[in-house]
C-alpha cells in the first residue's frame, strides 16, 4: 500500500525539525515504516544543489533563477527518494516542500505563473497529503535559531536567515493565505507553545486528517 506524504512549512526557527523528530518516533511506533527527508535537499542531487543555494553562491542569478534550482533540486528529490518511499509503503515526512518557493520566491519577486510551472515541473503533480504549517511570529522563530547560533557547535545563518525581519513577517502572512486558500490539505499548527505541547497537537491533527485513530 502506498504510504502518506506530510511536509512541514514554516519560518526559520519555527521548530519543523524538531518536530518531524518526534512524529517520526510517534508513526514508528504505531508500526509505521517512516522516511524523513528534506528540501532543498534529500537526494544525492539535490544536495548538491542545496550548497550551492544555502551558501549564497546562486544569490546573483536573481529571485528567478534561485527558484528554478529549488524546482531542479526538488525534480531530483521526488523522483530519486519522495515516491520510492511512497511506492514502498513508507510515510515521507518531508521538511518543506513547494509551499516554500511560493512562500520565499514568490516574497521575493517571482510571479504566479511561473511558480505554477516551475511546481509542475518539478513535483509532476505530487502533491503531500497533509501539510504541517508551524506559524510562529517571526521575532520568536529568529530568537530561537539566534539562540542555536550562539551554540559553539551551531551553523553560521545561511542566505535565507539573514533577511530583515519584516520579510520574515510578509513570508509568515504568504504561509497563512496559503493555508486559508487550501484548508483541506494545510493544517495551521500554533508552533509558540513548548515543544511537548505543539507536538500533541501536530499528532491530534494527523490523527483526524489521516486516519490514525486507535495508534500512539
Ligand atoms: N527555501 C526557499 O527559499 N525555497 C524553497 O523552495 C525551499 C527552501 C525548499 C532552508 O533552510 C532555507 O531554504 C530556508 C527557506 C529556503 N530558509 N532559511 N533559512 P534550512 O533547511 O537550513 O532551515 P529551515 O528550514 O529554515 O529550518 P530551521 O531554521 O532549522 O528551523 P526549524 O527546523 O523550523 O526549527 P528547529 O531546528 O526544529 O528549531 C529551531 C531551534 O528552536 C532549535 O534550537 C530547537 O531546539 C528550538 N525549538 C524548537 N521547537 C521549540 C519550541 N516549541 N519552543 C522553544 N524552542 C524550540
Amino acid at each position: 500500500m502506498r504510504g502518506r506524504f506530510i511536509t512541514f512549512e514554516g519560518g526559520e526557527g519555527a521548530g519543523k525539525s524538531t518536530q518531524i523528530r518526534r512524529l517520526r518516533e510517534r508513526l514508528e511506533k504505531a508500526g509505521l515504516a517512516v522516511t524523513v527527508t528534506r528540501e532543498p535537499g534529500g537526494s544525492p542531487g539535490a544536495e548538491v544543489i542545496r550548497e550551492v543555494l544555502l551558501s549564497g553562491k546562486a544569490k546573483s542569478l536573481g529571485p528567478r533563477g534561485e527558484a528554478m534550482l529549488f524546482a531542479a533540486a526538488r525534480a531530483d528529490h521526488v523522483d530519486a527518494t519522495i515516491r520510492p518511499a511512497l511506492e514502498a509503503g513508507a510515510w515521507v515526512l518531508c521538511d518543506r516542500y513547494a509551499d516554500s518557493t511560493r512562500v520565499y520566491q514568490g516574497e521575493a519577486g517571482v510571479d504566479r505563473q511561473m511558480l505554477d510551472l516551475l511546481e509542475l515541473a518539478a513535483t509532476a503533480g505530487l502533491k503531500p497529503d497533509l501539510t504541517i504549517l508551524i506559524d510562529v511570529p517571526a521575532e520568536i522563530g529568529l530568537k530561537r535559531v539566534e539562540a542555536r547560533s550562539y551554540n559553539p557547535a551551531g551553523a553560521a545563518p545561511d542566505r535565507f536567515e539573514t533577511d530583515t525581519l519584516a520579510v520574515h513577517e510578509r513570508r509568515r502572512a504568504l504561509f497563512l493565505e496559503l493555508a486559508d486558500s487550501e484548508p483541506d490539505r494545510i493544517a495551521v499548527v500554533d508552533g509558540t507553545g513548548d515543544a511537548v505541547t505543539v507536538e500533541a497537537a501536530i499528532w491530534q491533527t494527523v490523527e483526524a486528517r489521516l486516519g490514525l485513530a486507535g495508534h500512539g
